[in-house]
């Protein structure tokens, strides 16, 4: 039997982190976790973990070397101000990439429906958004996850180191909001995901939206089939729970981006009927 593969996962301690680490270990994965915060329950089988810094170059090239992939979770993962996003998501994510060269890993990359959360909302029998569509970042940490894409983009057309970039909606146990019934992705999806990303022979530069099978989808085609990935859950379970749960606000409900569209927002004008004139 070949040895276990060692999979790195940064921001290890955060949510999403810790199930996945649950899961790729239950899976027989050797897993390397890291994060700037402790890891706040017991190491799962196969586990190590080291505190560290995503700025500090020197430490993530040590961290990652010898590693198979790379989960790159850690970050910044809201919307903040531009220079708490700088270090980690933008230089950070330099560093992650200079180690997956190194080590000759792959690397799938946490992005979010905020690398293209200005994209409107489609309606009722409109075309839903496809991968390949333009970026429209909805704040500095939406930006920083376009940067990220892009920087996949680079590193495999220059050096073939292999991505997947999961433009993720949104990652809870359920969904909380109506807009979530078009963004969730469930846990077990992710995981499901995280699994055919690490035994698929051959990636590329990948883009998959990170949404489970849900009818209300913004969004449409992109490379799932490159790991034959298909979501099993779906939001629409929650439908009668939170179908009536609105932000209240004009521009968050116009936009696929929700809330994080309407943060800060200073543009003149808007009302949500001359919408179309904002589409440019
Ligand atoms: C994200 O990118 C965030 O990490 C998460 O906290 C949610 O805000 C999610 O997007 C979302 O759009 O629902």
């Amino acid at each position: 039997m070949s040895a276990p593969k060692t999979v790195l996962i940064t921001g290890a301690s955060g949510n999403l982190g810790r199930m996945l680490a649950r899961e790729l270990s239950a899976r027989g994965y050797r897993l390397r976790l890291t994060d700037i915060k402790a890891f706040p329950e017991d190491l799962p089988a196969g586990a190590k973990f080291i505190t560290a810094e995503l700025g500090d170059e020197a430490d993530m090239l040590r961290i990652a070397d010898d590693c198979f992939a790379i989960l790159h979770l850690g970050g910044v993962s809201v919307d903040r101000p531009f220079e708490e996003v700088l270090d980690p998501n933008i230089r950070g994510l330099y560093h992650i990439y200079e180690a997956a060269r190194r080590a000759g890993a792959r690397v799938l990359f946490a992005s979010s429906n905020h690398a293209i959360g200005f994209h409107s909302r489609p309606g009722e029998g409109e075309p839903k958004l496809d991968a390949p569509g333009s970026f429209r970042p909805d704040s500095f940490y939406g930006l920083s996850k376009a940067y990220g894409e892009l920087m996949g983009r680079l590193y495999w057309d220059k050096h073939g180191v292999e991505n997947l970039n999961l433009r993720i909606g949104s990652c809870f146990p359920e969904p909380v909001d109506a807009r979530m019934l078009s963004t969730w992705l469930s846990f077990d999806d992710l995981a499901r995901l995280a699994a055919a990303f690490l035994e698929a022979p051959r990636i590329g530069h990948a883009v998959v939206w990170g949404a489970s099978n849900n009818p209300a989808s913004f969004w449409g085609v992109d490379h799932r089939d490159r790991i034959g990935w298909q979501p099993q859950d779906t939001a629409e379970a929650f439908r009668d729970k939170v179908g009536q749960i609105f932000s209240g606000n004009p521009v968050a409900e116009r936009y696929q981006g929700g809330s994080y569209c309407a943060n800060d927002y200073s543009r003149k004008g808007f009302s949500p009927r001359d919408a179309f004139s904002l589409e440019d």
